[in-house]
């Protein structure tokens, strides 16, 4: 049923769209037979048993003794040894990957991650540093015994400068947490992403995350304006500077956004935060082809300009999936293509007059044909809810969620969504969904199946690695390489680039505790 929500003579107007509720098309469905399947199997199979590939490092193995000396460091309840209270730990947010560490430290400062390191690499024992857990490659938990050492409790915001916009915070300081806090400011983070509960600031660095609002702030690599860094022989590293400007020299703070925690433990962070806008506006478009996806997002960049913040799609698979496994329904149904654009401005009338503007002649041109604009703060929030779900609803789908975060030219982008799902289409679970940042050439490629199969696997993988690098696109545009990928590292990054990457691990972790198997395959 096509609900032709926008249309030009009501655009003044706005809908209440949140307040109807609508019958949805469901396409190829996700089978009641999967779902059950999924609640009989909580189980996560250990990473060390699915990828016997992967041999323990020689280190040595955590002694009662050891523990004794974290719990002088930290106290004993900030030494987690229940197993039971270990687990959560042990798996990531996908339950894809599960480690079998028996220790869990929480320290509070960076004093006392510095005493627990230093302690580590004389002893030689191996640790994965760990944020909120949201990480999409396994990085933040172990394959075999490594210790976790998370930044829970390093929750403090250090200082916040009305003026310059710069915050500096603990590691451990939850992305949307600092965002309310710096709200009070005026200020907004400079990065957004769908686990913005969850995640920490110090996690987010440690991945270089990208998220939706890349398109307007650009990446931690600019926003980030200093790092307080715990090294591997347990040093600190102050490279805490919150100057805008700097050149005196190597930009040290660098090597370690977008480490995954192999070079370091970030410990604090001074961070760059922009005006908070105090206009928003999202609006839903319905369009026929990713075709028509790539010249609205040519028009919009032409007619939003610099109001324009977010400009993200979803295919109709993808749309399926958040209303079959979330039960979210949407204002417009039935069309091959969604696009999801947002402006950030200071001046309301002005935002929305160039909005609407954009859509009318969308509409006009025919490309699109169905649309709505948020009408208010809880609209905004439900479009979004939208996309920033899929994740969340691709896990509910299946058991087993193959994850692909790509940078690929946007000649190309849409074509290896429906390679592999050519690829998958004798499989009856095998549901394949393409969607992400095409404002910023990021396709997310997603797969689910009721469990890990490695036949589907087969199917997948090298092929979509093999495609990417034949068109020198990116194996990894935001979520990292984690355990996952380490192989396909040479996919995208020359021998001579690896090489020294190589010798700056060596360099900063000559023992290699920090987080390894990791980025490198050995
Ligand atoms: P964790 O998952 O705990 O750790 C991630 C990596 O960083 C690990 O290798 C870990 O060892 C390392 N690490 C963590 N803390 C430190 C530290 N203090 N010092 C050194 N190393 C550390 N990612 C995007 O880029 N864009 C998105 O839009 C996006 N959306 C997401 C939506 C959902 C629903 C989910 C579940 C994830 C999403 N992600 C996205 C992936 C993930 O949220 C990000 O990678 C996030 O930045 C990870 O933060 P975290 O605190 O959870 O880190
Ligand atoms: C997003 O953009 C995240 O929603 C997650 O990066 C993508 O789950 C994924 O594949
Ligand atoms: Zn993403």
């Amino acid at each position: 049923m096509r609900v032709p929500l926008l249309r030009p003579s009501l655009l003044t107007e706005r809908l209440s769209f949140a307040r109807r509720s609508l019958p949805l098309t469901i396409r190829k469905g996700i089978s009641q037979s999967r779902k059950q399947y999924r609640a009989l199997s909580p189980f996560v199979e250990l990473t060390s048993v699915r990828h016997p590939e992967i041999k323990r490092g020689s280190y040595s193995r955590l002694t009662d003794k050891d523990l004794s000396v974290f719990e002088s460091i930290l106290t004993a309840n900030r030494c987690i040894s229940d197993p039971t209270d270990v687990e959560p730990y042990n798996v990531d947010w996908m339950k894809s990957y599960r480690g079998s560490s028996s220790l869990v430290l929480l320290p509070k400062t960076t004093d006392e991650v510095s005493q627990i390191v230093k302690y580590c690499n004389e002893r030689c024992l191996a640790i994965v540093p760990q944020g909120g857990n949201t990480g999409l490659v396994g990085g933040s938990v172990p394959v075999f015994d490594e210790i976790i050492i998370s930044t829970r409790l390093m929750n403090e915001i250090i200082s916040i400068d009305d003026v310059s916009g710069i915050l500096v915070c603990q590691a451990g300081c939850i992305l949307e947490q600092l965002d309310r806090y710096i709200e009070g400011h005026h200020l907004t983070m400079p990065l957004d992403l769908g686990a913005k509960g969850s995640c920490h600031i110090g996690g987010n660095i440690a991945t270089n995350a990208g998220g939706i609002r890349y398109l307007r702030y650009g990446s931690l690599h600019g926003s980030v304006l200093g790092l307080e860094v715990v090294l591997a022989n347990g040093k600190i590293l102050d490279c805490l500077s919150s100057l805008r400007k700097d050149n005196t020299g190597y930009d040290l703070k660098q090597l370690f956004i977008g480490s995954e925690g192999t070079l370091g433990f970030i410990t604090k962070v001074a961070i760059a935060c922009p005006q908070r806008p105090s206009s928003v506006n999202v609006a839903l478009v319905g369009c026929q082809s990713f075709a028509d996806v790539l010249t609205i997002f040519k028009m919009t960049k032409k007619k939003l300009a610099e109001i324009l913040s977010a400009f993200e799609f979803m295919d109709t698979e993808t749309m399926t999936s958040v209303f079959v496994n979330l039960g979210l329904t949407c204002p417009i149904t039935d069309s091959p293509f969604y696009v999801l654009m947002e402006t950030s401005g200071s001046n309301g009338n002005h935002d929305e007059e160039k909005l609407n503007d954009l859509i009318e002649e969308l509409m006009t041109t025919g490309l699109v044909q169905d649309g709505t604009i948020a009408a208010d703060l809880t609209q905004i929030k439900y479009l979004w809810s939208l996309r920033e779900r899929v994740a969340e609803s691709m896990v509910k789908d299946g058991t087993y969620c193959y994850k692909y975060d790509l940078s690929l030219d946007l000649s190309v982008f849409y074509d290896l969504v429906l390679e592999v799902r050519k690829r998958v289409s004798h499989i009856p679970h095998a549901f394949v969904v393409g969607y992400g940042h095409v404002g910023d050439s990021n396709l997310h490629l997603n797969v689910s199946s009721p469990e890990f199969d490695p036949h589907i696997l087969s199917l997948i993988e090298p092929f979509v690695f093999d495609y990417v690098a034949s068109v020198s696109g990116s194996v990894s545009a935001e979520h990292g390489i984690g355990i996952h990928k380490p192989m396909y590292l040479r996919h995208s990054k020359s021998e001579s680039a690896v090489s020294l990457m190589k010798l700056m691990k060596q360099t900063l972790d000559p023992h290699a505790i920090l987080n390894p198997y990791k980025i490198f395959t050995s």
